[in-house]
């Protein structure tokens, strides 16, 4: 399978380390900042102290809690009021993602590098902005708490409502801790949101770039794999040729920005190819594997399954190395015009899998749709 020819956006909707300036979804003024701010990758770092970039700056980790949040009736009831504002596509005053974020922190700060999920679970792909979509996606999945998910990165950037996408995923990552969990894409990094929509929508919506830092800052707390019963490793990208076992995923410290290189570089921006072995990748940041890689990886780990996301797929989801690797991408219509279906994988107790794919939400004044007959078992 070659997912690029599949894809009818190559070029403009893959992302990359350092774009492009024919990129074309932002307004002029960001278009002329991006410009300046990309235009000389040495003076990058100069152009990025205007925002001030340093990890922490938001003040959310400031008071860390030595163990995890428990949940309070106080607690409950704020997060159950937030999530309810955030379903009508709202976003929060900045003072309630500032609470938010603090409390997220004292969640996420205790998941492991390789957070252990047990089945039922439903696994999702990319979702990048698209709020109603998102909607669209616990309706066809099912409520949860009520159904286990666990999202495998890139929540921001690209559509018109990351704020609201991530804000909402976050409230009910607090508010169902052991019932949700939300990996890092490489979209969740200070460097990527600045260049693809996120930092310009928290202008936007805040006035001020407050928002941006606080998420940004409780980005590096995300957990950057996931293992599903022992068997179906989850990631947002893919291997990295620096890592042969799973074990050496835990021996990272994730709590940073996504650096530029390196293992958890590679993990948040690798994708699978037809070609065997390492290859460079077009994004400029990880690489290219191979089916050989991916056998490889799957045997010392004994492991079943590699299902990772990151990739435009025009039915949603796609197989690869003769089903070593699982890609599944959660936004229909990617960018609103991709025309592409998206999916979920639902892994059953007995690690039964079946995807379900769905169409771009239906908007207020249309008809609604039912939960599609699922197309594929296993
Ligand atoms: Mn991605």
């Amino acid at each position: 399978m070659n997912m690029e020819t599949d894809d009818p956006m190559h070029g403009s909707a893959e992302d990359q380390l350092y774009p492009t300036l024919d990129e074309d979804m932002h307004s002029n003024d960001s278009k002329k900042h991006n410009t300046k701010a990309i235009a000389n990758h040495e003076d990058a770092e100069e152009e990025l102290d205007d925002f001030d970039l340093r990890p922490g700056s938001s003040g959310i980790a400031d008071h860390k809690s030595s163990r995890p949040l428990e949940p309070t009736n106080t607690s409950i009831s704020q997060l159950d009021q937030w999530i309810k504002h955030l379903g009508k596509c709202e976003p929060l005053s900045e003072d309630d993602v500032a609470r938010l974020c603090k409390m997220a922190v004292d969640v996420l700060q205790f998941e492991e590098n390789v957070k252990p999920i047990n089945v039922p679970v439903t696994i999702c792909g990319d979702v990048h902005g698209q709020f109603h979509d998102l909607l669209e996606l616990f309706k066809i999945g099912g409520p949860c708490p009520d159904t286990n998910y666990l999202f495998m990165g890139d929540y921001v950037d690209r559509g018109y409502y990351s704020v609201e996408t991530v804000s909402y995923l976050v409230a009910m990552k607090v508010r169902y801790p052991h019932r949700i969990t939300i990996l890092r894409g490489n979209h969740e990094s200070r460097q990527i949101t600045q260049v693809y929509g996120f930092y310009d929508e928290c202008l936007r919506k805040y006035g001020s770039a407050n928002v941006w830092r606080m998420f940004t800052d409780l980005f590096d707390y995300f957990p950057i794999t996931a293992l599903v019963d022992n068997k179906i490793f989850c990631l947002h990208g893919g291997l990295s040729p620096m890592i042969e076992t799973i074990d050496q995923v835990r021996e990272l410290n994730r709590i940073q920005e996504v650096p530029h290189e390196g293992p958890m570089c590679d993990l948040l921006w690798s994708d699978p190819d037809d070609r065997g072995g390492w290859g460079i990748s077009a994004r400029g940041a990880g690489f290219t594997f191979g089916q050989d890689i991916s056998e490889q990886f799957n045997h010392t780990n004994d492991l079943s399954l590699i299902a990772r996301a990151h990739q435009l797929v025009m039915d949603g989801y796609a197989w690869s190395h003769q089903q070593n690797v699982v890609t599944i991408f959660s936004a229909p219509n990617y960018c609103y015009r991709c025309g592409n279906q998206a999916a979920i994988m639902e892994v059953d107790e007995n690690h039964n899998r079946q995807f379900l794919q769905y169409d771009p939400s239906v908007r207020p004044g249309e008809p609604s749709v039912s939960r599609k007959t699922p197309d594929y078992f296993l």
